[in-house]
């Protein structure tokens, strides 16, 4: 990340957030996929919140140490080393811009497809740390996906998951840099009065679901139904699971995408990385026809998983993407 001056500081003061009060008391559901009931525990989360932490998730913490350890590597290299992995057209590494309309975010990132990406082929150590995590994540976004069919009592159990394990799959990997960010003086109104500037700005996922895991550094946020935003305490230990706007429809908006962003700290910096559950790119998005009661109508138009991403990917961070396909 290069060294920022004191107007670029001013600049990203703008993208302070005057929203509603951050509510303290508001516990996020806490699913041990260990027991009986989570498949519940699952379904009630993702009706009341789109989002969810989870422990006892079989991930080996060696593997995901490895690709801290490896990631942090990357993020202390000159920019100049870094960009080697290209220009992020989505793919590669990236810092301040997201997306192509002109997000910018107190952030650096890398940005990969799951699949054989190239961007990494100068850091073999990186390359292999990612793919045993990728491995062992994947397989628990698959358990999950399945415990969510059986909680709906849908059938085949793997209606979900098959989308993740199609080779196919359009899944994305994305590891984010927060470095500390100088605080700047809090503005009247501004939620938790501490000066946040906005790491990564509000918006929803466009998959199907999300699968966060950070260090121990704060600055994820929640809103909530009601327009207020919670701060997600960090837990290095546990993965944090988002309901995308790809499963909102899918459950006929029983399901809710969240939306969420990232306030960036003045003394730590937040490294996250974000496995997003995508499906082939020729799947059609729809209501699963299990989950459709009687005359029950779906409230979207039909479309591909191509035709969503082309028109997410040309859209700005904060947008609702999904009005332009709901049925009026
Ligand atoms: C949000 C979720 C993922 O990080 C991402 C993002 C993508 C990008 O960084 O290029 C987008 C954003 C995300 C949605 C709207 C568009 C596209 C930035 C942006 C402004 C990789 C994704 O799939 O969609």
């Amino acid at each position: 990340m290069v060294v920022v001056s004191k107007p670029v500081i001013e600049q990203f003061s703008s993208y302070l957030k005057n929203n509603k009060p951050t509510t303290l008391f508001t516990q996020i559901p806490l699913v041990d996929l260990s027991k009986p009931d989570s498949k519940h525990q699952i379904i009630k989360a993702c009706e009341e919140f789109g989002f969810f932490k989870v422990i006892n998730h079989g991930v080996p913490m060696e593997s995901i140490s490895m690709l801290e350890s490896e990631a942090t590597k990357f993020f202390s290299l000159p920019l100049c080393e870094k960009q080697k992995t290209g220009q992020p057209q989505p793919y590669g590494y990236g810092h301040k811009r997201i997306g192509i309309h002109g997000d910018v975010g107190w952030v650096e990132y890398l940005l990969l497809t799951t699949n054989q990406d190239p961007s990494l082929h100068s850091f073999q150590t990186f390359r292999v740390a990612l793919n045993n995590y990728m491995k062992s994540v994947k397989k628990m976004a698959c358990e999950i996906l399945e415990m969510m069919a059986d909680g709906l009592k849908i059938q085949p159990r793997n209606v979900l998951s098959k989308l993740l394990m199609d080779e196919e799959s359009d899944s994305v990997f994305r590891v984010n840099h927060y470095p500390p960010c100088p605080n700047v003086q809090p503005l009247s109104g501004n939620g938790n009065g501490n000066g946040d500037v906005i790491g990564f700005g509000e918006h929803t996922d466009p998959q199907i679901i999300s699968v966060l895991r950070s260090n121990n550094t704060s600055g994820l946020q929640i809103s909530l139904r009601e327009g207020s935003w919670i701060s997600v305490p960090p837990d290095q230990t546990s993965f944090f699971i988002n309901v995308g706007d790809s499963l909102q429809v899918m459950t006929n908006g029983r399901f809710k995408s969240v939306k969420h962003r990232v306030v960036t700290n003045s003394v730590k910096s937040r490294l996250s990385m974000i496995y997003f559950c995508g499906p082939p790119l020729s799947e059609k998005i729809a209501p699963l026809p299990s989950l459709m009661r009687g005359d029950q109508q779906s409230l979207y138009k039909e479309f591909t998983w191509f035709e969503y991403k082309k028109s997410a990917y040309n859209s700005r961070l904060a947008d609702n993407r999904l009005i332009h396909f709901e049925k009026i």
